[in-house]
C-alpha cells in the first residue's frame, strides 16, 4: 500500500477537524473511492455518517437540517453521477435559500482530463445554483477555502443558500503544513446583526402607522423572528399571512392570522409589509392586478426579500427582527390608524371558515367505494399530534390539503421550486435533529416514491419519522387536470401499491389503513413505534384548492386562474 494512513493533518483530517469544530454533528453522505478520505476522517472526529441511498436525499436532508437548526447543514456525494444525483438536492437549497455545503471528490490531479474514472465538470455543472462552487486543488488552501464556503452558505453578506468544493482525491490525501492550519480559521464567525437605518425605520412608522389596513406577510427571512413578529402585530393590530416558508411563526389563535381570508385580503390592504418574504409566484408577484393600489414595505436582509418584483415605499434593509423591533419601539405610544372594524370582520370571517374547515374535515366521508377522504386522515392525524410536531407536507392535491388541514409548530415542504418528493428525507433529517418532537411526514403516493428508499436510511439510522403515504394511486393533481383541461387521462396514474408491505420489507413498522374507523388506533401504534410507516387508501374523488385554483395548467401571466384572470384585466388584454 503506497499510500500512508490518512492523518489529522492531511486535507481529509482538516476538513474533518473544521466541521467538528464548526458544529456539525452528522453528515448526510453516500460513500465513493473519491471521498472516502473525508468520510473515514470525518468518522474519526466522532462526526456521525448518516448513510443514504441516494445523493438527492443526503442534500435534502442537509437542507432540512440547515433549516431547522440554523446551523449548518452538510452533504457528502462522490464524484460524477455523485454529484449529479445531488444536483435536484442543491437547486432546491438554492431557491429554498437553505444553508447547505455540499462536499465532493474529482480524479487525482495526475489524472484530471484523461477520461478518469466519474470525472466531470463539476463546478460548471452546479455554478448557477449554489452561492461559491471551487475544485480545491492545494492542501494548503483547504482551510480558507471552508471558511469562506461557510460564510456564503450562511449568508453573510449575500444570500444564504447552498455551497460546493471539492477535492482531487489526492489533495485530499496531502499533507496540510502546520503553520497555515490557522487557528482563526476553525473559528465560528460571529453572525453580525444587519441593524436598519434610523431615517428608514422612522419612514416605517409613518407609513405603517397611518396605514388603514395594514397586512403582514412573513416568509423565510422571518424565522427566529416570531417574538419581535408578534410585538409588532399585537402593538399595531394588523391582520397577517404567513406562507411555507414560515408556518408555524405565529401560532394559529393569534388574533391576527386571517390564513383563510388570503384572497380577499390581498386585494384590499392599502399598506403590505413583506418581512423576509419574496413576493414570488405564490404572492401574484406582487402584481397591482391582484394587490390594487396597495404600498409596500418591505423588511429583508437579502436582496430577493427587499426586491423582487415590486419596491417598497419604504425598504429596511436589516435582519427582520432588528427590524420589527426597531419599528415598535421607535412607534412608541403612537396610536394606529387602523380600521379596527376591517381587521375584525376578516379575523370572524377566518374564524368562521377555519372552524367549518375543521368540522368538514372530522367528518369529510369516504368515497362510494370506502377510500377515505383525505382530510380525514388529516384530521385523526392532527388529533394525535403534539403542539411542538414537525410537519413535512409533500405532494400534489395532498400536499394543498396538508398545507391548510394541519397546524403545527413547525413545517416543511416542496417550496417554491415545487420539488417534490422532499418529504422523506426531510422527515428523516428533522427526527434525527429533535428526536425528542414527534416528526410527521405526510406525502403523497407519487411523491413519496422518488425517495422511497430512504426507509431503509430511516430504519438503520432509527430516525424516529412517522411516514403517512396519501394513496390514491395516482399522481392525482395532474389526473385532474387532464380530465378538465384535456378531456384524458395519460400516464397520471399509478398503482394502489401496498407501500406498507415495502417499509415493513425494511424492517419498519407499517401499516395499511383502508377505512377511516382504523386510523385513529393505527396512528397511535405508528407514534409509539417510530420509525414507521402508514399506507393509507384514500380517495382520488377528493379535489383540493390547489387542484381547484388552476396552479397545475399553469396560466400565463400568472400561477392561479382567478389572479390570471385579473392580471389580464388590469393589462387591459
Ligand atoms: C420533481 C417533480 N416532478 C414532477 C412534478 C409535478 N407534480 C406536481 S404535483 C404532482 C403529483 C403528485 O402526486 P402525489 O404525490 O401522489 O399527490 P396527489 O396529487 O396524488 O395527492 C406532480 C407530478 C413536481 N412538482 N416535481
Ligand atoms: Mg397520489
Amino acid at each position: 500500500m503506497p499510500y500512508p494512513s490518512l492523518t489529522p493533518d492531511t486535507a481529509a483530517g482538516v476538513i474533518a477537524r473544521f466541521l467538528k469544530a464548526r458544529g456539525v454533528e452528522r453528515i448526510f453522505a453516500l460513500c465513493g473511492g473519491h471521498i472516502m478520505p473525508i468520510w473515514m476522517r470525518a468518522d474519526a472526529e466522532g462526526i456521525r455518517i448518516v448513510d443514504v441511498r441516494d445523493e438527492r436525499a443526503a442534500v435534502y436532508m442537509a437542507h432540512a437540517h440547515g433549516e431547522l437548526t440554523g446551523g449548518l447543514g452538510v452533504a457528502l456525494v462522490t464524484a460524477g453521477p455523485g454529484l449529479t444525483n445531488a444536483m435536484t438536492g442543491i437547486a432546491n437549497a438554492h431557491i429554498a435559500r437553505a444553508p447547505v455545503l455540499v462536499l465532493s471528490g474529482g480524479p487525482p490531479r495526475p489524472q484530471e482530463n484523461r477520461g478518469g474514472l466519474q470525472d466531470l465538470p463539476h463546478v460548471d455543472l452546479v455554478r448557477p445554483i449554489t452561492r461559491y462552487a471551487r475544485t480545491v486543488r492545494e492542501p494548503s488552501l483547504v482551510l480558507q477555502e471552508l471558511d469562506e464556503a461557510v460564510s456564503r452558505a450562511q449568508g453573510q453578506g449575500g444570500e444564504p443558500g447552498p455551497v460546493y468544493l471539492d477535492f482531487p482525491t489526492d489533495t485530499l490525501r496531502g499533507e496540510v503544513p502546520r503553520p497555515v492550519q490557522l487557528e482563526e480559521h476553525f473559528r465560528p464567525k460571529s453572525r453580525a446583526l444587519l441593524r436598519p437605518d434610523d431615517d428608514d425605520v422612522a419612514a416605517a412608522v409613518d407609513l405603517l402607522w397611518s396605514a388603514k389596513r395594514p397586512l403582514v406577510i412573513s416568509g423565510r427571512g422571518a424565522r427566529g423572528a416570531g417574538p419581535e413578529l408578534c410585538a409588532l402585530l399585537d402593538r399595531l393590530g394588523a391582520p397577517y399571512l404567513d406562507t411555507g416558508e414560515s408556518k408555524g411563526l405565529i401560532p394559529e389563535d393569534h388574533g391576527s392570522v386571517v390564513a383563510a381570508m388570503r384572497g380577499a385580503i390581498m386585494g384590499e390592504a392599502d399598506v403590505v409589509v413583506t418581512v423576509g418574504r419574496r413576493l414570488d409566484f405564490q404572492l401574484a408577484y406582487g402584481s397591482p392586478a391582484v394587490f390594487g393600489g396597495a404600498r409596500f414595505l418591505r423588511i429583508g436582509d437579502v436582496a430577493s426579500e427587499l426586491r423582487d418584483n415590486r419596491r417598497g415605499t419604504v425598504e429596511l434593509f436589516a435582519q427582520p427582527a432588528a427590524a420589527l423591533a426597531a419599528i415598535v419601539r421607535k412607534a412608541g405610544n403612537r396610536a394606529p390608524a387602523v380600521d379596527r372594524a376591517w381587521v375584525q370582520s376578516m379575523r370572524s370571517k377566518h374564524e368562521e371558515r377555519a372552524q367549518k374547515l375543521r368540522t368538514s374535515m372530522r367528518t369529510a366521508a369516504s368515497d362510494s367505494a370506502g377510500r377515505i377522504h383525505p382530510n380525514r386522515l388529516l384530521a385523526e392525524l392532527q388529533n394525535q399530534l403534539e403542539p411542538d410536531a414537525v410537519v413535512i407536507a409533500d405532494g400534489g392535491d395532498f400536499l394543498s390539503f396538508a398545507r391548510v388541514g394541519l397546524s403545527c409548530a413547525t413545517y416543511l415542504d416542496p417550496g417554491s421550486l415545487g420539488c417534490i418528493g422532499v418529504g422523506t428525507p426531510f422527515g428523516i433529517a428533522a427526527s434525527l435533529a429533535f428526536p425528542d418532537r414527534q416528526v410527521v411526514v405526510a406525502t403523497g403516493d407519487g411523491a413519496f416514491g422518488f425517495n422511497a428508499m430512504e426507509i431503509d436510511t430511516a430504519v438503520r439510522h432509527k430516525a424516529p419519522v412517522l411516514v403517512v403515504v396519501a394513496n390514491n394511486g395516482a399522481w392525482q393533481i395532474e389526473v385532474h387536470d387532464q380530465n378538465d383541461t384535456h378531456g384524458k387521462v395519460v400516464g397520471t396514474r399509478l398503482q394502489f401499491a401496498n407501500h406498507a408491505a415495502m417499509a415493513r420489507a425494511f424492517g419498519m413498522h407499517a401499516e395499511r389503513v383502508e377505512s377511516a374507523e382504523d386510523l385513529q388506533p393505527a396512528i397511535a401504534r405508528a407514534l409509539a413505534n417510530r420509525p414507521a410507516l402508514l399506507d393509507v387508501v384514500v380517495s382520488p374523488e377528493a379535489r383540493s384548492s390547489d387542484g381547484k385554483s388552476g396552479l397545475a395548467w399553469v396560466p400565463d401571466l400568472q400561477p392561479l386562474a382567478a389572479w390570471d384572470e385579473a392580471e389580464r384585466k388590469w393589462r387591459g388584454s
